[in-house]
């Protein structure tokens, strides 16, 4: 299990699927029309990172994912969900059963595309109108599924006794939401302590909260390659991506044609065709309009998720673990955690028997409050059972 899922929704026809495709480099359906995606597709992708082993001058053995002069490809959860419409969170288009494929996503992209039904090109408020559009309904059906047996719910609270916590933990186990998070927004907001007295206001002024400080909705703007004037919309605060262009250098990458998925100058075995078409996808990302879409995955990983990098081992002075693979595992953590959850994050026993952590590059001995920094490598001591 990855620490990070991320969903993939937006209108029909936006290009998720190609998106997911070019991701996860799984083959999914694509089509030039609405309601291709009939069922979620699920996938893995990554985030990047400079890996440590560039300080070690030695490359690293990862035991999942992989690493590419010197950038570790860290594996995440990907969904691709069906095209959502006005509506879907009631049961239109492909209906609200399919959102529930968002249900455990740490993360959601709304996948806007800038071309409409006419062909034309949407203008920044047009694709900020869409954007709200498919948003409402999310947090329609989040509210919906929060709000749902609601009645036998507070009957059965009646009886227990139970905090505000435990009862939105209990009530909302559906989201996968952790105490941490719920306790998060407690202490931020102030929710009638006795849920039983909550009316629907307040049902969804939590379910917008989770929306906006746990479950962030990131919006990012495809088929760059087709829009002319990308400047415009960046200064609009737009990420741009391409769908399309992303989907060609996994494919030209697989094919041996480029250096590699970020290198992505021509190699020996292109021919001017595809020489040509390489060069000037180059060209479009060399414009700083166009972004990388595993840039905007680590964009959203780091900043919007505040999550953070470190490298558990066995030996602190090669960095290796019992068998001397190097750096085999990169952990994805919250920042503000501990070497202690860290330990636990590992293996429950390492958690439980913890005694000391040590710092691979200073060498010092941490305990277990020490708050983990980003690309820490850590050999963690424990009691064993
Ligand atoms: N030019 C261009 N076309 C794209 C891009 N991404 C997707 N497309 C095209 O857009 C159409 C829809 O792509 P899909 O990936 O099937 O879109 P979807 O959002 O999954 O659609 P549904 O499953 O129906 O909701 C296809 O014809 C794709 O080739 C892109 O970045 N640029
Ligand atoms: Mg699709």
């Amino acid at each position: 299990m990855s620490a990070i899922k991320i969903g993939i929704a937006g209108k029909p026809n936006a290009g998720k699927s190609t998106l997911f495709s070019a991701i996860t480099g799984t083959m999914v359906a694509i089509g030039n029309y609405a309601f291709t995606t009939t069922q979620p597709n699920d996938g893995i992708g990554f985030m990047d990172t400079v890996c440590p082993d560039t300080e070690l001058g030695k490359p690293c053995n990862p035991r999942r994912g992989r690493c590419e002069n010197g950038t570790r490809f860290i594996p995440v959860e990907m969904v691709d969900v069906p095209g959502l419409i006005e509506g879907s969170s009631e049961g239109r288009g492909m209906g609200n059963m399919f959102m529930d494929a968002l249900r455990d996503t740490t993360a959601i992209i709304n996948l806007l595309d800038p071309i409409n039904e006419e062909k034309q090109i949407l203008s920044p408020e047009e694709l900020i109108h869409d954007a709200e559009s498919t948003e409402n309904e999310i947090m329609r059906w989040f509210t919906s599924r929060f709000s749902s047996d609601w009645e036998k719910f507070t009957r059965k609270l009646l009886q227990s006794h139970i905090t505000l916590e435990e009862a939105l933990l209990q009530k909302a186990a559906f989201f996968n939401l952790k105490q941490k998070d719920i306790r998060e927004i407690l202490q931020k907001h102030h929710f009638t302590e006795d849920i039983t007295k909550w009316n629907e206001d307040e049902k969804r002024e939590f379910s917008s909260t989770v929306m906006s400080e746990i479950r962030p909705i990131v919006r990012v703007l495809n088929k760059g390659d087709l829009i002319e004037n990308r400047k415009q919309y960046v200064d609009k605060g737009f990420v741009i991506i391409s769908s399309d262009y992303e989907l060609s250098i996994e494919r030209a990458f697989n094919g041996g044609l480029i250096e590699g998925i970020k290198d992505i100058r021509p190699r020996e075995k292109a021919n001017q065709k595809q020489r040509e078409a390489i060069q000037k996808m180059d060209m479009d990302y060399r414009s700083g309009t166009l972004s990388r879409i595993f840039d905007v995955l680590t964009d959203i990983i780091r900043t919007d998720l505040k999550k953070i990098v470190v490298y558990p081992v066995y030996d602190e002075t090669k960095w290796c673990d019992k068998d001397g693979n190097i750096l085999p595992d990169a952990i994805i953590m919250s920042q503000g955690q501990t070497a202690e959850d860290l330990a636990y994050e590992v293996h429950t026993d390492i958690g439980e028997g913890f005694i000391r952590a040590i710092n691979g590059r200073t060498k010092m001995i941490l305990g277990r409050n020490y708050e983990l920094k980003d690309s820490d490598v850590i050999r963690i001591i424990a009691r064993t059972k």
